[in-house]
């Protein structure tokens, strides 16, 4: 009979998955930081628009946009440090990701 086969894939497969998530946010945050051209610690329309842009978007300057409305959480119309998170989730919501080798 053995084990169940969903019980013993399952244990090996979970962790990656979460590891694996949580590395696509890192690089994610890592991503948006670098796009602080003007080094006031924030991400404006601009320079989001730019990182969109190099993430393969569309329209980049709408998706900077709309980040930013969904974002921007003290609503001053630009994307500080503890809402880079907030950021991250719309951008992985939104289906944008990078390639990690494990
Ligand atoms: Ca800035
Ligand atoms: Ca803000």
């Amino acid at each position: 009979m053995g084990l169940p086969k969903a019980w013993m894939v399952y244990p090996r497969v979970l962790p990656k998955s979460i590891t694996a998530a949580v590395m696509q946010k890192k690089t994610m945050k890592d991503y948006f930081r670098k796009f602080d051209c003007n080094g006031d610690g924030k991400l404006n329309q601009r320079e989001l628009a730019m990182a969109f842009r190099q993430l393969g978007a569309m329209a980049p300057g709408l998706r900077a946009l709309l980040a930013i409305l969904k974002a921007d959480e003290n609503g001053d119309g630009y994307i500080s440090e503890d809402e880079l998170d907030k950021l991250v989730d719309y951008a992985i919501e939104r289906g944008y990701y990078f390639n990690i080798s494990p």
